[in-house]
């Protein structure tokens, strides 16, 4: 919930790490990172992503799903006394959730199996606070096993959030019992419902000073992830993506996927990695639902505004649609949704140097400058070997009006622009629209909106070659009520 906490918390959670907590800990760190470590690289120029994190970035998108006893109890932290009866959504459907976020072109979904409360959305072996409990189909429900088969359905990739602050869970506090505990429900999680994409570990921690202090046995929940799942992802408090820093929905400006390892989250790993961001969000003030913010859905505005500074500032946005107390998606979000979609389709589908006449200062044979213009994500436009700079022309044919430019590294071979323009050509002069710094996966420069027959891209520095799968330019429709 809050960003200090859960910043804290990771500093805590990487410190506890580094102490290496022993006893359980199958597996050993070193296998449990075998994942992670894959991108690695010395230089810059090396790290390259794993095709999971390559698939997860080029999918940009990802829904969250906050969804269990707080939707009931109508509250952002429940306090893990709360009664399972109290459980009881009335139409709960995870096929609709999964069709809106396909429709909205969602690719991955993150469902909270537990909370911070402790209740298990699934009947878990190793407590009684849980779905099996309530009243929902008799308790004898699954909402995790119902959310899989949606997932499988609709074709989307399933994520789990498991937190590790339980504030039901008795041994909670006692660092090696909780620990067992809590890989013990981390393999039924990771066994029982087929693939997991992401596994999502958050950093908060509300005990305040004189709680209960837990040691968490991060390369022992690595351990299970990578042996039973090893395509997963492990998010946030994880090796493969990381959090961008805020909750606000917005990445930096300057958003490198290349970073320094971190000593606790990439134990023996030294150098660069690659450890893309991700910014979480929610569509409405709280993570969970809430009826009286039913009114506060996000406005379209502000939904775009996060797109262009995730998505487009080379993060993946996660958005959190939290379903009601029915179990469905609710409609003023289900509608924004719709909205989304359709203004994203009407903004970025039309890219006006598509097929267009490219020229550059160099490039590779066969990664010619019409490479970035061809609308093929698997070919690029390289300047050179050992070229750490070049420009790209293109000729537009007549005047056209733009506001919005789009430009893609093919990240497959890493991430290297550094700084890079973009300039119109108008009245006989080229005039500057963007000066950027990191491309990456996608970046999105917005500005006035411009006249032009003839568009730049122009790369002055970067670390290592440069490669540009995209370059392209839209006009987007002005939004009003942007925040
Ligand atoms: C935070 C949690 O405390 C919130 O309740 C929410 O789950 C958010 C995504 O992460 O740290």
């Amino acid at each position: 919930m809050n960003h200090t906490t859960r910043r804290q918390f990771l500093k805590a959670g990487i410190g506890a790490l580094a102490l290496g907590l022993d006893g359980i800990r199958p597996g050993g760190a070193p296998s449990a990172f075998a994942g992670a470590v894959a991108g690695r690289g010395d230089r810059n120029v090396d790290a390259r992503p794993t095709p999971q994190q390559l698939a997860w970035q080029e999918a940009g998108l990802s829904m969250f799903l906050h969804f269990g006893m707080n939707t009931f109890t109508d509250r952002e932290w429940g306090e893990g006394t709360e009664d399972p009866r109290l459980f009881n959504p009335t139409a709960l459907d995870c096929a609709q959730w999964a069709q809106v976020a396909k429709d909205a072109g969602f690719k991955y979904v993150i469902l909270t199996a537990k909370h911070h409360d402790g209740f298990c959305l699934w009947p878990s072996r190793y407590t009684e606070h849980s779905v099996k409990n309530s009243p929902w189909r008799a308790g004898k429900g699954d909402v995790v096993g119902e959310f899989a088969r949606a997932c499988r359905d609709a074709s989307l990739k399933m994520g789990l959030y498991v937190s590790p602050w339980d504030r039901h869970e008795p041994t909670y506090g006692d660092s090696p019992a909780y620990n067992r505990h809590y890989v013990n429900q981390l393999t039924e999680l990771m066994t029982k419902y087929g693939e997991v994409a992401e596994v999502w570990f958050d950093g908060a921690c509300g005990e305040g000073p004189n709680g209960r202090k837990q040691e968490y046995d991060w390369p022992a929940f690595y351990a299970v992830i990578r042996e039973h799942q090893p395509k997963a992802l492990i998010a946030i408090c994880g090796p493969d993506i990381r959090w961008v820093g805020n909750e606000d929905g917005y990445a930096q400006e300057t958003e490198w996927s290349v970073q320094d390892a971190n000593s606790g989250l990439h134990p023996g790993v030294t150098g660069k990695v690659w450890w893309p961001a991700e910014c979480d969000v929610s569509i409405r003030p709280g993570w969970f639902w809430h009826n009286r913010e039913d009114a506060q859905v996000k406005s379209l505005a502000h939904l775009m505004d996060i797109y262009y500074k995730s998505v487009g500032r080379n993060s993946v946005l996660l958005l959190n649609v939290p379903p009601n107390d029915r179990g469905l998606l609710a409609d003023p979000d289900v509608a924004r949704l719709r909205e989304f979609r359709s203004a994203l389709d009407r903004t970025l589908a039309h890219d006006l140097t598509r097929g267009k006449a490219a020229a550059a200062d160099s490039a590779v044979r066969g990664h010619d400058a019409c490479m970035a213009v061809d609308g093929n994500p698997e070919t690029y436009w390289m300047p050179g070997e050992n070229v750490t700079s070049g420009w790209l022309e293109v000729d537009l044919g007549k005047p056209v009006t733009f506001n919005l430019t789009t430009a893609r590294e093919y990240i497959p071979e890493g991430q290297h622009v550094e700084e890079y323009l973009v300039e119109a050509w108008h009245d006989g002069a080229w005039v500057q629209v963007v000066k950027g710094t990191t491309i990456g996966c996608t970046k999105v420069d917005r500005f006035p909106t411009v006249r032009a027959s003839k568009v730049r891209l122009t790369l002055a520095k970067s670390r290592g070659c440069p490669r540009i799968r995209t370059f392209g330019i839209h006009h987007a429709p002005t939004y009003s009520a942007a925040p």
